[in-house]
């Protein structure tokens, strides 16, 4: 239960190796043991075509949104507590862009913006290019935001994408 003033906080996982499901269940309900971090809508899941590196299997994606506690929680916590949650499950980053058991990208806090180049950027810097973020956006958050006032409908009508039965293609 939540019994305190949240913000809402939107994080993308991913998973391209092993049972991807599982591994995005595990993801969430490591976070939701932090005290101050509620996960409260989970969007379907997605299976993805890579984008970046393209000689790799299709990802798992889905979008958690988080009731997050403000005054325990800042966005470079929140992303340390993020990373944590990746190690944990032992990840091992090889490549950039390449295959993982589990990818935790912050997209959202709130409306804060946070331009602190390639260590934390929020709004997640490459969200507004990727279906595999804005439509399971949209999807539980039609009318949602972005703090520079664009909205994730949009921004999905300036991408080039195609979505089939919960299978996203994007060259
Ligand atoms: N993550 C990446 C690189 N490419 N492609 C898809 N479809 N989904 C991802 O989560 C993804 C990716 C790096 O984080
Ligand atoms: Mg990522
Ligand atoms: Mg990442």
């Amino acid at each position: 239960m939540t019994d305190f003033p949240t913000i809402k906080v939107y994080v993308s996982l991913g998973s391209n190796i092993g049972d991807t499901d599982d591994n995005l269940n595990e993801a969430v309900a490591r976070l939701e043991k932090y005290e101050g971090i509620d996960p409260e809508i989970w969007s379907e899941t997605y299976l993805t075509e890579p984008q970046g590196l393209k000689d790799q299997a299709w990802f798992t994606n889905q979008i958690v949104r988080f009731a997050v506690d403000p005054e325990l929680w800042s966005p470079h916590g929140f992303l340390s507590t993020l990373q944590a949650v990746e190690g944990q499950m032992q990840r091992v980053k090889k490549e950039i862009n390449g295959p993982r058991i589990i990818d935790l990208d912050l997209i959202l806090f709130g409306d804060e913006i946070v331009d602190g180049g390639d260590y934390l950027t929020v709004p997640h810097s490459r969200a507004k290019e990727r279906a595999f973020v804005l439509c399971p956006l949209a999807e539980i958050d039609p009318e949602l935001v972005f703090p520079d006032g664009s909205k994730v409908a949009e921004l999905l009508s300036k991408i080039n994408y195609r979505i089939e039965d919960k299978k996203i293609y994007q060259d």
